[in-house]
């Protein structure tokens, strides 16, 4: 990967935009702004001067509208996490489900930098009604199941919005937000699937009832076979295999299998290494205890005698999560996670 100017990412769609990253093909530990998966619902907004206005309102105080000099005035916090698309892997659900076909993809880190929420709430209040917070985005248009226009818009509950690491972001990689990611202002939830990482911030506005926009109450909830449905929120306990990848054919001898690891629920304590999806082996973790957003890198040494393997990784998180043999299937195909395969001749 030496030239970094050309960027390839995996078209998925061109209007509305939705393009993956190469990620088996990325060492990077930040990946770079043109190297980011897109993922969007509409088309792009015109960028205008009404977009660097900020207005809170509803359940507080006093409503205050934020300029963008403001909001990059104010004490910042920093940190590098992982996005990771609700839908990435979709294309793997079996049987198939609708929606964007995404392959491993949907996924990128960087580092990213903004205010927390909760000190713009703080300069606003909050009611003693205030139950969710708001945001909605520049961008609009009509989906299938409507022939109202609609923007993209999600809430969050109180106490995530409060989270000092929720964050109005306005640089990644130490670079302003690029138009496609959100410039000038997104928002960024650690932990949770993309869909809460509202881009193109119009307004916020506190509100004292359950939010029940498409983007919410139809999209990115779990439909299961036998059970009550259930909103999509934090990112699943997952792994990719980047080397070997699948189908390849290798000289016998030494070869180190790697790859990384995530969980938006507490840290990843161990992967682990199967050649029969029956007994496993710990890989090593190259553990980043600074940095509780990111994925975790690992690596496994295996001396490979001649033959046809099938290489399984499966991950297991803080919480006790560990990556199911199958995925949880879901009418929508959100939040696949099941052990990744590899499958490798030696020769
Ligand atoms: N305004 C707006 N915000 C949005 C979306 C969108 O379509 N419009 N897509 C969401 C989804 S589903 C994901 S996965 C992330 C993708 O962020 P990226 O395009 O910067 O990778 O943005 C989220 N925020
Ligand atoms: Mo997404």
């Amino acid at each position: 990967m030496d030239d970094l100017n050309k960027p390839f990412l995996i078209t998925k769609s061109l209007y509305p935009e939705n393009q993956e990253t190469p990620i088996k093909f990325l060492p990077h530990h930040l990946i770079p702004t043109n190297y980011h998966f897109k993922r969007n619902h509409f088309n792009y907004p015109k960028i205008l001067t009404q977009n660097f206005l900020l207005p809170i309102s509803g359940e507080v105080v006093k409503s205050v509208t934020f300029y963008f000099n403001q909001i990059i005035n104010f004490p910042a916090t920093t940190f590098t996490g992982l996005l990771e698309c609700a839908g990435n892997n979709r294309s793997k659900f079996d049987p198939k489900t609708f929606g964007e076909q995404w392959e491993e993809g949907a996924i990128s880190q960087g580092r990213w930098r903004g205010v927390s929420l909760s000190k713009l709430l703080s300069q606003t209040g909050l009611t003693t009604d205030a139950k969710e917070v708001l945001f909605e985005g520049y961008d609009f248009g009509k989906r299938e199941d409507s022939d109202n226009y609609v923007p993209f818009a999600r809430s969050l509950p109180l106490k995530i919005a409060l989270h000092p690491d929720t964050i109005i972001a306005y640089e990644y990689n130490d670079k302003l937000l690029s138009i496609k990611h959100g410039f000038p202002l997104r928002l960024i939830v650690p932990g949770w699937y993309g869909m809460a990482s509202v881009k193109w911030l119009k307004k916020i506005t506190v509100i004292n009832y359950p939010f029940t926009g498409p983007f919410q109450a139809i999209d990115y909830v779990y439909y299961p076979k036998d059970i009550e449905p259930f909103p999509v929120t934090t990112t699943n306990v997952n792994s990719i295999i980047q080397y070997p990848l699948n189908y390849s054919i290798l000289d016998a001898g030494n070869h180190t299998i790697e790859g990384i690891a995530w969980s938006g629920e507490g840290d990843i304590t161990t992967v682990e290494i199967s050649f029969d999806g029956l007994h496993w082996s710990n890989a090593v973790l190259l553990k980043n205890t600074t940095e509780p957003y990111t994925w975790t890198k690992w690596k496994y040494q295996w001396n490979a005698l001649e033959g046809e393997y099938t290489i399984f990784c499966r991950a297991t998180d803080s919480k006790g999560r560990r990556q199911p043999m199958n995925a949880f299937w879901n009418k929508k195909g959100y939040g696949y996670n099941a052990t990744p395969k590899a499958h490798v001749k030696i020769t």
